[in-house]
Formats: C-alpha cells, structure tokens, sequence
C-alpha cells in the first residue's frame, strides 16, 4: 500500500500503518500533520469547533466570522436533528456569516463583526451568540474575544468567541477542544436549578445524527434514567447551562468531549464514565454499568427488564440478517470513535472487522488509556489555551463518597476502563490511521472487505471499485442506528449492501480502457 510514496513519506507513514495485537497494542503515530500531497479525509479546526461540538445547540446563534465558504459548507451538511418543543427557538437551518470581503482582510473585520451580531440581535433576539474565526481572521489578527465582550455589555445577552481558526491544529480534534473549553467557561453552571429526577446523568459526545440520541434518550427514559443535556444533540442553551447538576455524566464520543469530561469532574464533582450505545450488546452492557453506578435494586430490576424486551424483538431481526452476513468482512475509517463502536454492530451480525482506522483521533483512542504512560498525548494542544479549573462548592446532591466508590470497585465496577479501539480488534487486523484515497484503493485490491464504513469523500471511489460504503457520518440519509431500534436498521441496511448481487456488476470505468479521449480543441 505504501509502495508508491517516496522514501521519507513511506517512512512517515509507516509509523501510521500496523498489524493489530489486542494483548499489547503497538503504538501509534497519531494526531500528526498529514503530509502534503497526501489525500487525506480529515476536516478543519473550525469544522470540529463550529461544526460538531457547539454548531448542534439549537436556540444559540452562531455566527462564522469569515468569507462566505467556511460557513455555506457548515450549512447543515451533518444531519445533527433537532425537534425543539413547541414554543421553544430553531436556529440550526440558519447560516450566519459576517462574509468577509477583501476590504475586511485588508483593514480589518471587527466592525462588520459588531455589526452582525447587533443586527442578528435586532432580528432574532436570541438568548446567546457564539462567534467562530476562521482562518483569514487569525491571519489577520482580528480580536474576536472584545468584540464579544463589548457586544455582550451592550446587548445585555451571552456573546462570546472561539478562535477556532481551521489551520490551528492538524486536524477537527483540535477544534473540539476549543469548543468545550469555551461552552465550558461561557454556559455551563450558569443556572443551578436541577431537574427533578431519581437518576439525573448527561449524555456527553452524542449528536443526534440522523436521530440516534432520541433512541438513547427514549430507552434510558423507559428504565426511569432522566437525561438532563444531550452535549450536543438536540439541545438547548438553557440545558447546557444547567447541567452541571447531575449524579452522573456518560461519555460515547470520548475523543471530542473528554475535556468536559474532566472539566466537570474537578469543578463540579461529577464523575464520569465511558457508554457505547451503538451494538445491542454494547448498548446492554452500557445500561447495566449505570444501574451498578447508581447501586439502586429498583434501576437494576427495571434495566434488565427492558434489555428483556427489548432482545426478544431484536433477537429475530439479528439471527435472521446473520443467516446470510455471518463471516462477511468490513473495513471501517471514520473520525474519531466510530470506527471502533460501529465494530459492535458488526461483531452482532457475525461480521469481521478486518481494517480500521480514524481519521483524526489521538494514541488513547487507539491504544487505551490504561496502556499509554501519563505524558501529554494532545500533541496538537500546544494551540490551545488550558483554562484552569477549581473545584466549586456547588455540589447538587451527595456524589459517593470514597468508601462507597471502594465499594463499588471491590464489586468489579471501573469508572476509567476505556481500552480503545486496538483491545477489541483480532490480532493481525490492519490498523490504519489518516488513511488516504490511494490506500483505499489499494486495501480494496488486496483485502476485498465486503463492506466499507467511511465518509462522503472516499464513498464514491469505493462504490466504483464494487465495493459498498455506508456513509457512517450522516448516514446516508438513513439511520437512526443507536441503541436497539437503531441496531436493527443497521442490520437490515448493511444484510441488504452486502447481499445484493448489484456491485459484481460493477466495472469501473477505467478497466476496460484506462485512458480518456481527448476533447478536441476548438478553434
Ligand atoms: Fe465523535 Fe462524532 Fe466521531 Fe467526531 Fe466528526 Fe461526526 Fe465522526 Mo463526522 S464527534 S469523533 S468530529 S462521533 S462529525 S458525530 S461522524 S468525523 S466519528
Ligand atoms: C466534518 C464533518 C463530517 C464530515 C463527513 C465526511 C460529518 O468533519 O467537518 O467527511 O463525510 O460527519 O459530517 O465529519
């Protein structure tokens, strides 16, 4: 596969190509610069900041500071749904842009910057204004942080900014971290007022894409779990500011949200632990580790009871796709955690995960935490301002305490057993990080997986080779794929790929004559 790259970037990427070993997972070269020339499927700082983790908040107003490009391409490409209340404000199918023009690069866009948010102000009157830069405005240097602040005096509401410049890291991830620093010093803990529920928790690093935290959120309800914030899927802004007042935060998307994780234990208390809701394994396996949290007969009796049910409709649905699907192979690359969680789903058909890889995330990911010594593993946090965090007295309810967590641990209960991808994957499988569109093809030559999870960029080169793609972004339309429900449209979607005789009909183009005639040229 690496054949064709000269010998300093075979070398380079050597270091990102390698033979799968569950016992002692080798390491790593993630979360680097991708080489130039490479084709690579990874995104920008500003896509993860503005895009992923704060864009989905649906009644805040966000303004992309910049040429119009940078937020047309943001413009709901994500499929992050949102169903707010009657009564309550939608926002997310507005793009707002100062749009920027040559005369704003030359002398400046800080006034056109106050001036949108004043006339976004006048129109909308939203509770909050969250202001992204993209790169032109930290090339130039505009000072998005005071404009925010003298807007936020004048109008009386919350504004602020997010130097989220695309360039800034080497991929999204870096962007992810500036968003949760920046919702975590500007919205969470404004407001104390807890819900009133039995078992309050927070669903960090879950999206709603194509609808998979409403599945969540419905079968945690039916076990009698209450989610307060869904960050960020389908939430709103008074959400976030309140919930800093649950028992318990559950974390799926570990590589964009962990910092609020952690921000969250040392100020507020609230201890965390990571979930996969994508699998039905999985996700049983999820439900019964917050019922042994919350240590409460009730919940753990209620929680069996709905995997109960909810296995006996699945069960069918699951043995009758694995009839035809059993010992069929995938190959998956996406972001930066479902190229691992999508693996469950498979492992329920009978499927192998042969080659997989993220696009973007970091050696804890890959390798587990457990495994990787206490250095700094962020190597593209150097650009990112580290807000320090104190512990608040503000407690909402008595978190265990030492001897209970004691307890709990001598039961075989783990807050921090997150493994990574690498753990869970046969030996000998390939393990590719930042794979690029040569790679693809040449993993199609070699390995023929019969289904391929990517992204939007690498589905139609791979669908020309016969292979299928599940778009595993936005789904291809489809989805939700979260928890049981989700799962059996997975296994329906993906028997119905694999099976189909449509892709031996395939022959690319440029197999029967790879050369393209000429046009003439006109005189
Ligand atoms: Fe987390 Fe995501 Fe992902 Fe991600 Fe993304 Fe996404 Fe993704 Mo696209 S937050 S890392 S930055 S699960 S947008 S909802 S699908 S690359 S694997
Ligand atoms: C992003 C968003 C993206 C892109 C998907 C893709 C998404 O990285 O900016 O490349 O197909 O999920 O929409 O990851």
């Amino acid at each position: 596969m690496l054949k064709i790259y000269p010998d300093k970037t075979k070398k380079k990427r050597a270091k990102q190509f390698l033979l799968n070993d569950p016992e002692n997972p080798p390491q790593i070269a993630a979360n680097t610069r991708t080489i130039p020339g490479i084709i690579t499927q990874r995104g920008c700082t500003y896509a993860g900041c503005r895009g992923v983790v704060i864009g989905p908040m649906h009644d805040v107003l966000h303004i992309t500071h910049g040429p119009i490009g940078c937020s047309f391409y943001s413009w709901q490409t994500r499929r992050n749904l949102a169903r707010p209340t009657p009564g309550q404000i939608n926002y997310l199918q507005y793009s707002m842009t100062t749009d920027m023009m040559e005369d704003e690069i030359i002398f400046g866009g800080e006034k056109k910057l106050a001036a949108a948010i004043r006339e976004a102000y006048r129109i909308f009157k939203p509770k909050a204004i969250a202001v992204y830069a993209t790169c032109p405005v930290g090339l130039i240097g505009d000072d998005i942080h005071t404009v925010c602040r003298l807007a936020k005096e004048e109008l009386g509401i919350n504004i602020f900014g997010f130097s989220c410049e695309g360039y800034k890291g080497v991929s999204q991830s870096a962007g992810h971290h500036i968003a949760n620093n920046g919702v975590f010093k500007h919205m969470v803990g404004l407001d104390d007022t807890p819900d009133d529920a039995e078992f309050r928790i927070n669903m960090l690093g879950e999206y709603n894409i194509g609808g998979d935290a409403w599945e969540i959120d419905s079968l945690l309800r039916k076990c009698g779990i209450h989610v307060t914030a869904t960050l960020s899927g389908d939430i709103s802004y008074e959400q976030v500011t309140r919930c800093h007042t649950v028992d318990l935060n559950i974390v799926q998307c570990h590589r964009s949200i962990n910092y609020m994780a952690d921000m969250m234990e040392k100020k507020f208390g609230i201890p965390w632990f990571k979930v996969n809701f994508i699998g039905a394994e999985t996700t049983a396996k999820s439900l019964r580790k917050i019922a042994k949290y919350f240590d409460s007969k009730k919940l753990t009796d209620r929680v069996e009871e709905v995997i109960a049910q909810e296995m006996a409709v699945l069960r069918p649905i699951r043995d009758d796709v694995r009839s035809r699907c059993q010992g069929k192979t995938a190959a998956l690359f996406v972001g930066g955690s479902r190229a691992h969680h999508y693996q469950d789903l498979f492992r329920d058909m009978g499927m192998k995960t042969i080659a997989a890889g993220y696009e973007f995330a970091h050696r804890d990911d890959y390798e587990g935490r457990a495994v990787l010594p206490t250095i700094k593993i962020d190597a593209d946090s150097r650009n990112i301002e580290e807000i320090s965090v104190e512990a608040d007295p503000r407690r909402f309810r008595a978190r265990k305490t030492p001897e209970q967590n004691a307890a709990l641990e001598a039961g075989g209960f783990t807050y921090k057993d997150y493994e990574g991808m690498m753990k869970e994957m046969s030996k000998n499988t390939l393990v590719i990080d930042d794979i690029s569109h040569h790679e693809i093809e040449k993993l199609i030559e070699i390995y023929k997986p019969d289904v391929i999870g990517s992204g939007i960029k690498e589905k139609f080169i791979i669908e020309k080779l016969g292979v299928p793609c599940k778009q595993l972004h936005s789904y291809d339309y489809g989805g939700p794929y979260a928890a049981f429900t989700g799962a059996a449209n997975f296994y329906k979607e993906i028997d119905r790929m694999v099976n189909t005789k449509v892709w031996k009909l395939v022959t690319a183009p440029w197999k029967g004559d790879p050369t393209v005639p000429a046009r003439p040229v006109l005189k």
